[in-house]
């Protein structure tokens, strides 16, 4: 049997004010069609599958296209997770009709872990391959957030309540283990020992909350994670992997090759991992130096033509005087380039300096609303146990009024 996994879609990101929607495109048809290719039989998506909760429209069709785009394919199965980016309810409003469709969605943890577990069955009604399908957990699902517990003590009992269910779950599967057939759990999480590409770990992961990967029961052939946007395996076990993301989400994430993994089982042994690379649509630049360090790196990197969409570049100035007019001088220098110059930043080399600038938050380094929001809760002094409260509230706050405009 054949399973591809993959993860951290962020359909509907805007990055520095762009729209990421052409690579998006492109990174699902490419998807679709290495499915088709390889003949793979279940498709995982291990959580993140939109970057916000409200995503635009385009974003949404895009999806829907996608899964449309199986029907009826090698693709028997497909089970998709939320993630902490994932509106639990918006992914879930259609899991009904899904299901008719082969189309497994699991939003959000709910009371009982066994709305978990996931019978796959072949045509002939045979079980083929079962998900424990574990979707990012919240506070609220771990269940014991106490009032005026310290951050320490919360974090400890997020990592038990993380490595409780996961043993719950586990011991479900215990049953299926003399079927013979793959049993596959996924995660939308932060184990412990995985390496996030520079700035992304305060972006896109959240808290680090971690699990161990002694952590995850026995009874799993293969776990399927998300999270964490470079592909890796934990621990150096070859069952326990970050699919890592489809395209890359900021320029912390450069030089990341992006991949899916595809897993060849015969019966309940996993053969094989195959790594298959995503083609690169847009190239995400960060070019750091003097000013004229800078001109001739962005000078040699537009000159490697044979590209698909347009380059988009960041430049770190490093420089202790003022230069007048950076922004045109660049901008100008660039202009018959064929490249996008997103942003520019300087970097001040007295120690002084520097000192200052790591206290001060850029507000475009933050790149999400929501990240910017538990900042600011936090320097007020809100309790991080009703972190989730405050961010539905301000979901719904958001969410209106992204309807009136
Ligand atoms: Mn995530």
């Amino acid at each position: 049997m054949k399973i591809l996994h993959t993860s951290d879609w962020h359909l509907g990101q805007r990055f520095l004010f762009n729209d990421r929607e052409e690579e998006h495109q492109r990174a699902l048809d490419w998807l679709a069609d290495t499915i088709r290719e390889q003949e793979v039989e279940v498709l995982v998506v291990a959580g993140d599958v939109f970057d916000i909760n409200n995503p635009p429209n385009y974003a949404r069709t895009m999806y829907y296209r996608f899964l449309t785009s199986l029907l009826g394919s090698c693709c028997r199965h497909i089970v998709i997770v939320g993630g902490n980016h994932d509106s639990p309810s918006m992914l879930n409003a259609p899991r009904e009709l899904l299901r008719l469709l082969n189309i497994h969605v699991v939003g959000a943890a709910s009371e009982d872990p066994v709305d978990e577990i996931i019978e796959l069955e072949d045509a002939k009604g045979k079980l083929e391959l079962v998900v424990a399908a574990v979707p990012f957990l919240r506070d609220r699902d771990l269940r014991f957030s106490q009032s005026g517990e310290g951050s320490y003590e919360r974090l400890q009992k997020v990592r038990e309540g993380m490595a409780e269910h996961y043993r719950r779950v586990g011991e479900m599967m215990e049953p299926y283990r003399k079927n013979k057939i793959p049993l596959l759990a996924t995660g939308h999480l932060y184990a412990s020992g995985a390496m996030a590409s520079g700035k992304q770990d305060n972006i896109y992961a959240g808290d680090v909350e971690n699990i161990e990967a002694d952590q995850f029961p026995d009874v799993f052939h293969y776990i399927a994670l998300g999270h964490i946007h470079r592909p890796q395996l934990i621990d150096g076990q070859q069952h326990i992997r970050y699919s890592g993301s489809l395209i890359p989400l900021s320029f912390s994430e450069t030089k990341d090759d992006k991949s899916v993994f595809i897993l060849y089982f015969q019966k309940d042994q996993l053969m094989e991992v195959e790594t298959v690379m995503v083609p690169v649509f847009r190239r995400l630049k960060s070019i750091s130096g003097t000013l004229q360090e800078v001109k001739e790196s962005l000078r040699r990197f537009s000159e490697k033509g044979d590209r698909d969409l347009t380059p988009w570049v960041e430049v770190i100035v490093q420089t202790d005087r003022l230069i007048p007019r950076l922004d045109l001088t660049l901008r100008d220098f660039t202009r018959d380039m064929d490249l996008r110059l997103l942003k520019i930043k300087i970097e001040r080399s007295g120690e002084l300096l520097k000192k200052q600038q790591a206290e001060l938050v850029n507000l475009s380094d933050l790149e999400d609303v929501e990240s910017v929001f538990k900042k600011k809760c936090l320097r007020f002094g809100s309790p991080p146990e009703q972190m989730d409260d405050l961010l539905d509230a301000f979901r719904e706050l958001k969410s209106n009024l992204d309807g009136k405009r």
